[in-house]
């Protein structure tokens, strides 16, 4: 069979079983894009697993599958006498996948540790990295550590000073969620026993102290650095994969990158494709391999360049994070998270200073108080960053079982397997049927953290880091504070979270000044808003006064309310947009007022113009006849390829064809450089919802569901009125955005952020052509 052949729909079986993601050594650029053929091999085998919805039909003799599933399968009557499995496909799916979760022990003294926040990196000194055995620059070869790859454009290019050099070794090290003691508790809620590493159990209603969990950071810490970059200063950051160094001995568990590889994305930067992390990109050049591997490094040059030189393309927070195929999630889970807020020090008014330039006298005087540093880095106060993701600690008792453990990926684990000697370390399942939730709750890598603000505004820059969880925030007071969700009677998926306020009320509202775009055209005012995974969202707070104006007192409590109740990784049981649970209200972080403090920012009102947005050309409308089409879905078969775009799984060597659009063409996901586009992101399947990201640009919604967002009113999602790098997708929902392609050309992707549903083949490759 040919490759053509091979190629099919991803719902139809291919050359023995191959997925349509994957290389074979006949397919064109296999050779020179493979120096790690094994490895490959292993990835191959990898998604290879079990395409099972389909082996009835085409009676393809499958013996590892078999063996996997028999022992399942056949005392259940569910597999027939020739291995043609019987059953529906989602009794087949509840047994393949087992979706146990543990429960986290409870944090029995919330609110006692404080909120992290972090300072800004140094640099790096340029007589010590001009004297490193391969220094960056922008000659051949000087972009990574393989010497095969350079930067498309380097700071010169752009009339920028040579960019300002970090470095980030990636660490393996131990991290703690709380200084708490805890309490082991089972689905229930009650007491239950507990386990350490040498093997000792402890009888239930006995309290303990958590030991540190294993994660993978830069710099070996979660969340790692934090860069204040600004535009017109381009950053270089050398990514150094230490992950194979453990003198400490941490365990490395059962998750996270088996061959410890990895891939930096900047999220959402205007970026080369070298420097993007990708692996689209990173499968046909550079690494030439899902990322790279222990003692690799690559240079990631951050431009700080607004797409098209277009001060309206700027934005004002991203993150970076690891992409590594089809491990971005457990590696994320496992600490591969960092921050970069931009500022903007452009004098646009002579005399009134930069737009936002992180001092409150100048500018839009938003909320901070900047500090130079000798190194040309800078801090500011009252000016956070806020990183949200919610973890799962082991609870000894639940058997880890995942798809993957049939590859072999940890054999040292010996799953299915307890993990008691794993207890109260962090507990990953790579690929769940239902998606990843945890029941910790923590921010900036802290469980329930306190925080005491001084009686003025501030500045918070909020990221959703999580697997798949969507919160819902609010400000909120209480006399009673909180209580755990189990003294309230709650058991089960009620209990994540773990705390509850039941008497809490709003008492303040948020200033919204940007998305994950930027900053909006104007502030808007809002009770609560949604955050979604990678999406960023910008407030003001003014700890001065409630919303009905009297004033804070020094020793008021002020509680970040999440009120998204979303017991697994599909969507949201329970929101503030679609059927409510008045008493789902989980305390995140506990604000106590202090003392006063000078405040020279100024609350921007309604009319007052924060960044306008990029022009739309009149004539948008004649772009739909020859809009590309991506259709997020799930597929009709399950194995490690059931996340599907336009019915097919990843392939990374190749760009993604669109859908047949209404002037009934199937274009290829390729777009000239310097062009501009439609496309449209369709939510095929009903019961999910999908935070679909396109890197380069940010973009801009024009229609959902059929109905035109660009004349406002009517509009269901506030944010349609900015720019996003994230398409928020309710089910079945239809959104088509405008884009533009600017300033670099090569390969670059577009994924699903739920990260079980990107590292599961729900990723297309496109491209930009010269
Ligand atoms: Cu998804």
């Amino acid at each position: 069979m040919t490759t053509q052949q091979g190629r099919q729909q991803g719902n139809q079986i291919e050359d023995q079983g191959r997925p349509t993601g994957l290389l074979l050594p006949s397919d064109p650029g296999f050779a020179a894009l493979d120096p790690l053929p094994q490895a490959r091999r292993d990835g191959l085998s990898r998604r290879n697993l079990l395409r099972l919805g389909v082996l009835g039909a085409t009676g393809v003799a499958l013996a590892g599958a078999n063996a996997t599933l028999g022992p399942y399968l056949a005392p259940r009557g569910l597999m027939s006498p020739n291995g043609i499995f019987a059953a529906a496909e989602t009794l087949i799916t509840d047994l393949v996948y087992l979706e146990a979760f543990p429960t986290s022990p409870l944090i029995l003294e919330p609110f006692k540790d404080k909120l992290r926040i972090p300072k800004a990196a140094r640099p790096e000194d340029k007589v010590i990295y001009s004297g490193w055995s391969k220094p960056p620059g922008p000659g051949e070869g000087q972009q990574n550590s393989l010497g095969n790859e350079r930067h498309q454009k380097w700071s010169s290019d752009i009339n920028c000073p040579d960019p300002i050099v970090y470095k980030f070794d990636l660490k393996v090290a131990g991290h703690s969620f709380t200084t708490s003691q805890v309490l082991p508790i089972d689905k229930n809620g009650r007491p239950t026993v507990s386990f350490d590493a040498s093997g000792k159990t402890y009888p239930a209603g006995t309290k303990r102290s958590l030991p540190e969990s294993t994660i993978y950071g830069f710099n070996g810490v979660f969340p790692g650095p934090m860069i204040n970059a600004e535009y017109g200063r381009p950053v270089l950051v050398r990514f150094n994969n230490q992950l194979d160094e453990n003198p400490a001995g941490y365990d490395r568990q059962d998750f996270g990158t088996k061959d410890l590889s990895f891939l930096t994305h900047l999220h959402n930067g205007h970026t080369a494709p070298e420097s993007d992390g990708n692996p689209h990109y990173s499968m046909r050049y550079g690494p030439k391999y899902e990322g790279y591997r222990p003692g690799m490094w690559c240079d990631n040059l951050y431009l700080n360049w607004p797409a098209g030189g277009d001060d309206r393309e700027k934005q004002s927070f991203f993150w970076f994070h690891d992409h590594r195929m089809d491990q971005t999630g457990s590696n994320v889970y496992k600490g591969l998270v960092g921050l970069y807020p931009i500022y903007d020090p452009k004098e646009y008014v002579r005399g009134e200073g930069g737009l936002d330039m992180g001092d409150e006298r100048y500018g839009l005087r938003l909320p901070g108080v900047r500090t130079d540093n000798s190194d040309g880095s800078f801090d500011v106060e009252y000016d956070i960053p806020l990183a949200f993701s919610d973890f799962r600690l082991d609870d000894g008792v639940t058997i880890h079982k995942d798809i993957h453990d049939t590859e072999g990926d940890f054999p040292d684990a010996k799953n299915p397997s307890t993990h008691p000697e794993w207890w109260g370390k962090t507990f990953y399942k790579h690929f769940p049927n239902h998606g990843f939730v945890g029941d910790i709750f923590t921010v900036n890598g802290t469980a329930y953290p306190t925080m005491e603000v001084k009686r003025r505004k501030y500045r918070f820059r909020l990221l959703d880091a999580s697997i798949a969880r969507i919160y819902d925030f609010k400000l909120m007071s209480s006399t009673q504070g909180p209580k755990t969700a189990i003294s309230l009677g709650y058991t089960g998926n009620e209990l994540q979270g773990q705390y509850r306020i039941p008497d809490a009320q709003q008492c303040m509202k948020f200033t919204q000044i940007a998305s994950d775009g930027g900053l909006l055209p104007f502030a808007v005012t809002r009770d609560n808003f949604e955050l979604w995974p990678a999406k960023r969202r910008e407030v003001i707070i003014d700890f001065t006064r409630y919303q009905d104006g009297s004033p804070t007192k020094k020793g008021d409590v002020i509680y970040l309310t999440n009120t998204m109740k979303m017991p697994d990784g599909r969507m949201w049981a329970a929101s503030a947009r679609f059927s409510p649970d008045p008493n789902y209200k989980v305390p995140m972080i506990k604000f106590v007022i202090g003392d006063d403090a000078p405040d020279d920012s100024v609350l921007p009102g309604p009319t007052k113009m924060l960044r306008d947005i990029p022009p739309l050309p009149s004539n948008w409308k004649t772009l739909l006849d020859n809009r590309l089409i991506f259709e997020v879905q799930r597929g009709t078969t399950i194995g490690e390829t059931e996340w599907l775009i336009n019915g097919k799984p990843f392939n990374p060597a190749a760009p993604s064809a669109s859908l047949k659009n209404p002037a009934g063409k199937t274009p290829l996901a390729q777009q000239k450089l310097g062009s501009f586009n439609l496309w449209e992101i369709r939510n095929g399947g009903g019961g999910w919802v999908h935070p679909f990201h396109l890197h380069m640009e940010e973009h801009r919604t024009v229609m959902r569901n059929g109905k035109d967002v660009t004349a406002g009113g009517g509009v269901v999602h506030p944010d349609d009125k900015s720019r996003e790098d994230l398409v928020a997708l309710d089910p079945s929902e239809s959104v088509i955005i405008y884009r533009g392609f600017r300033d670099f050309t090569g390969p670059y992707v577009g994924h699903c952020h739920n990260l079980a549903h990107e590292d599961h083949a729900m990723m297309f490759g496109w491209e930009i052509t010269p």
